[in-house]
């Protein structure tokens, strides 16, 4: 069989469909021909391979390249000074009812260029595709007019310009309520549903909608509103559910099919079974748990139980969870929420390529995806999991290119 390039003498955790568990294979080979796996598995099993390209992994585990499945990585400016208050015992939601939050950074937001955008990503974009990256989810929502929810998604389209990584956009205009529309809420919505989302349609700037279902966000109606503008223009949607209250928006999320729901602190046995009757993904942000300080922990029993797949992101935003390692977003994971290993590296490959909708194409070791890989240095793969700062990336495949 004819392939550009071939790793040979590896360790694989493919996450394959077919394959138990992550789907490991001791002696194993991946061959790629323009950018797509055409053999992944057991060199024993391998047909004939000619490459112009063998690379001797020397025993070294590859796992298919990490997927950030939700990440607000384009934004302006920073919240250190407000992380400083919440030191001194103010919380998120009293910072964000004192105009401070998500508006303060739409200000910066709205006063930044494209290419200052860009610019100002980049450094977050850089230190997780350090650790094997090869997917990314970018969000707007701090810019909540038209002209700056366009501009950050298009900042965000840009980044896939400059840097050899994939970018799966997605409008979140319902983030929060800009002062312009102070008090008009549902004035704001139309917004969003009238303007922003058929803008974005037919620029073919966003692959989904997204909207914070929050006290401090957009109703359960409001959201409802959101989503059906999305869904009228043939756009899937992903929504922030239950992080702060249980106000049902995990179940108003699987009415619609969503890609995922995101947060879940506060998710119920009710929203436990609309998800999963809906096939939509937990998607667990740990970096946010971690830094607001919240105690609730998600469901994660009810949830595995209930066989929903458990997706794994940074949640990378200067308010909540200015992270940007998913190796740390695993630790975090198996460490706060006790996810196992094998939940967490799937998390962070398979199950967040299904949260993004690109399971087809990504997330796993399987002949006929792109060829994504993230080689390592190391003996096993809790590794990944159990250290807290230690980067064993030993090379990043996109596309068959090693990056
Ligand atoms: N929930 C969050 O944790 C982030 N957005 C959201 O809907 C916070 C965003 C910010 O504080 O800048
Ligand atoms: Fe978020």
């Amino acid at each position: 069989m004819r392939c550009d390039r071939v790793w040979t003498k590896a360790r694989l955790a493919t996450f394959a469909a077919d394959r138990p568990g992550m789907g490991l294979v001791e002696d194993g080979v991946v061959a790629a021909l323009d950018g797509r796996i055409v053999y992944a598995g057991p060199a024993g099993d391998a047909p004939a391979l000619e490459a112009y390209d063998v690379v001797d992994c020397q025993g070294r585990w590859i796992t298919p390249g990490l997927i950030d499945p939700h990440t607000h990585l384009v934004f302006g400016g920073d919240r250190a000074h407000e992380f400083e208050l919440r030191l001194s015992g103010a919380s998120y939601e009293e910072i964000a009812k004192a105009g401070g939050g998500i508006v303060s950074t739409m200000r910066a937001t709205r006063a930044a260029t494209e290419a200052e955008l860009v610019a100002t990503a980049l450094p977050r974009l850089d230190a997780l595709l350090a650790e094997g990256l090869t997917t990314i989810e970018i969000k707007s929502g701090y810019g909540l007019s038209l002209d700056d929810e366009l501009k950050s998604l298009r900042a965000a389209r840009a980044l896939a310009q400059v840097r050899k990584v994939s970018v799966t956009a997605t409008l979140l205009g319902a983030h929060a309520l800009p002062p312009e529309f102070a008090g008009d809420p549902d004035g704001y919505i139309d917004l969003v549903r009238h303007e922003m989302i058929p803008a974005i349609s037919a620029e073919g700037l966003a692959d989904a909608v997204d909207a914070f279902c929050e006290g401090i966000g957009f109703t359960p109606a409001q959201t409802r509103r959101v989503f059906e503008a999305a869904r009228a223009h043939g756009l899937p949607v992903k929504l922030h559910a239950e992080q702060l209250s249980n106000l049902h928006g995990a179940a108003l999320a699987a009415e619609f099919g969503a890609l995922s729901a995101d947060h879940l602190e506060h998710l119920d046995e009710a929203g436990i079974s609309a998800i999963a009757k809906a096939g939509t993904v937990a998607t667990l942000l740990p970096g946010a748990f971690y830094f607001v300080r919240e105690t609730k922990l998600p469901p994660i029993e009810g949830l595995r139980a209930a066989g929903v797949p458990l997706a794994l992101a940074t949640d990378c935003n200067p308010g909540t969870s200015p992270l940007t390692s998913l190796l740390l977003t695993m630790n975090m994971a198996a460490t706060l929420f006790r996810m196992t290993v094998e939940e967490c590296l799937a998390g962070v490959t398979r199950e967040a390529a299904r949260a993004i909708g690109r399971l087809e194409t990504i997330g796993t070791l399987e002949a006929g995806k792109a060829c994504d890989l993230a080689v390592w240095d190391i003996e096993r793969p809790a590794e990944l999991v159990y250290r807290m700062g230690l980067n064993p990336l030993h090379a990043r495949v996109w596309k068959g290119e090693i990056a």
